[in-house]
């Protein structure tokens, strides 16, 4: 069984000069790239990528710096558990949380600016495949 997650290296990583870092340390892991785009995120696309914390107090900042410059999207395969390895190779959302040798452990200090998204299951990943790469991607 394999597993294919959506990743994206967010506006702060892309303008520090990461993507090739990130895009590297996936590829030394042995994931597969299955697609990989640099390209500005539309408002809406960022509205419905983000669309469960619409309640929050931070979704306007958060649709604001998603959309304020190119992203770097990546659509990664591996085998069925890869989601989750992604997620610990990026550390928790918090990067002051998260430990040296992650990639928010390594190059972040701000939860507002962590670098790096991944879908955090199958379901998010699914949806956010087809919404950013189309549904023929999607798994
Ligand atoms: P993303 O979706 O960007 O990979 O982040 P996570 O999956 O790790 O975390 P999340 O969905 O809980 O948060 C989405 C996004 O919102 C920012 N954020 C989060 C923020 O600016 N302030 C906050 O208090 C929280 C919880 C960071 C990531």
């Amino acid at each position: 069984m394999s597993e294919r997650s959506f990743v994206m290296v967010k506006p702060d990583g892309v303008a520090a000069g990461l993507t090739g870092e990130i895009v590297s340390r996936i590829e030394r892991r042995g994931f597969g790239i299955v697609a990989l785009e640099k390209r500005l995120m539309a408002r809406e696309v960022a509205e419905e990528h983000y669309g469960e914390h619409r309640e929050r107090p931070f979704y306007g900042e958060l649709v604001e710096f998603i959309t304020s410059g190119p992203v770097v999207m990546l659509a990664v395969e591996g085998p069925e558990g890869t989601i989750d390895a992604l997620r610990t190779m990026m550390g928790p959302t918090n990067p002051l949380d998260a430990p040296p040798g992650t990639i928010r452990g390594d190059f972040a200090t701000d939860v507002g600016r962590n670098i790096i998204h991944g879908s955090d299951g199958t379901e998010s990943a699914t949806r956010e495949l087809t919404l950013h790469f189309g549904a023929e991607l999607s798994g």
